[in-house]
């Protein structure tokens, strides 16, 4: 069992001889549950790689626990054991407590916990409580890169390079009455550098540029790839949904945040954002991070704290990224609502 042997992050598995049965003595292990068991087993026999040596009864003997204890008193002799000694073997249970002491996850944990995500190896619950732990815990700066970019890798990406020029995103984290991207995504255009915007859907109170775009009657903010090139190419500028199977790890664990509490987290807003960010593919990023009462962060602190962390995230992808920390105390412009934006725009 992890932590229990010399190398920590071993697994140790009794197999009894005549085939894949488990049959341990409780006592060492107590901390598996029958379900447990049953996962661990269901694993060996999908990988078989995972076992790096069988031992022998008459060897195990010879092996001394982390604590001295000798196997041979744990295991009857007609038992072998198999050890994985890959160190790439996790246990879900051991990463959330990892995460809820205070630890640091490695890349590959977390991309452990995201490929879990997207398969639906690791389950609601146990997804539901990582985040707690992320949410009281926070994450380290390599933590919240890891997680960006096992998140932007969980589904497919944009590719822009067929689209000559400068390419620029823009985001903002979302406010009241916030209807700049109609009007700055425009002038960008306008001097010359190429817009390949992918917009969201309004969010908790905040408004989304996807909704306001669909109340202008006929517009299509779910267009092909090959579409949205050609409309950059053309006129400079494109603004649409995200696709369909773009971030889905994100998509999933936003849904998770979304009824646990767990939404207003730094390290979880900003790897959420910008794995959408990263996976759209543009050369530049441009960030607008609301702050005051009509935004997700309510202090300028906590603000400067997102935009310094996105932008290291960013830059760190190897993105030109920037942020601007802009107002949201009061809605922007004079009107408020989908169709009225527009308009006033
Ligand atoms: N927008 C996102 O894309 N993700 C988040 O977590 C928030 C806003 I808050």
């Amino acid at each position: 069992k992890g932590g229990s042997f010399k190398g920590g992050r071993s697994v140790t598995y009794g197999i009894a001889d005549d085939g894949v049965r488990l049959d341990l003595q409780r006592s060492l292990f107590s901390l598996f549950t029958q379900s447990d068991y049953d996962a661990i087993i269901e694993r060996v026999k999908a990988d078989p790689t995972m076992i790096s040596s069988l031992v022998t009864a008459d060897d195990a003997k010879n092996i001394v626990l982390g604590d001295d204890q000798e196997l041979s008193s744990i295991f009857s002799p007609n038992h072998v054991l198999i050890f994985t000694n890959r160190g790439d073997f996790m246990y879900m249970p051991e990463l959330i407590r990892k995460k809820r002491d205070g630890g640091e996850l490695t890349a590959e944990e977390i991309s452990y916990i995201i490929n879990g995500c997207v398969s639906g190896e690791v389950p609601d619950y146990q997804l539901s409580a990582f985040a707690m732990a992320v949410f009281f815990r926070g994450m380290t700066n390599a933590e919240t890169v890891a997680l960006t970019l096992a998140m932007r890798d969980s589904g497919d990406k944009a590719d822009l390079s067929g689209i000559s020029g400068v390419k620029v995103d823009k985001h903002s984290t979302g406010g009241v009455g916030d209807k700049t991207t109609l009007i700055v995504a425009p002038i960008v255009a306008a001097c010359g550098v190429k817009v390949a915007k992918m917009s969201g859907r309004g969010l908790g109170h905040t408004g989304g540029t996807v909704d306001k775009l669909e109340s202008i009657p006929g517009f299509r903010t779910s267009i092909s790839p090959q579409e949205m090139r050609k409309t950059v190419e053309m006129c400079g500028l494109s603004v649409t949904g995200q696709s369909g199977n773009m971030c889905p790890a994100d998509k999933k664990l936003y849904a998770l945040r979304d009824v646990t509490a767990t939404v207003d987290s730094i390290p979880l807003i900003a790897s959420s954002i910008m794995s959408k960010k990263l996976a759209d593919g543009s050369d530049c990023i441009l960030l607008d991070v609301k702050t005051g009462s009509g935004s997700f962060m309510k202090t300028l602190d906590d603000s400067r704290l997102l935009a310094r962390t996105m932008v290291d995230i960013g830059r760190g992808a190897g993105v030109r990224t920037a942020a601007l920390i802009t107002n949201m105390d009061s809605p922007l412009g004079s009107a408020v609502g989908n169709s009225l934006e527009v308009i006033e725009s």
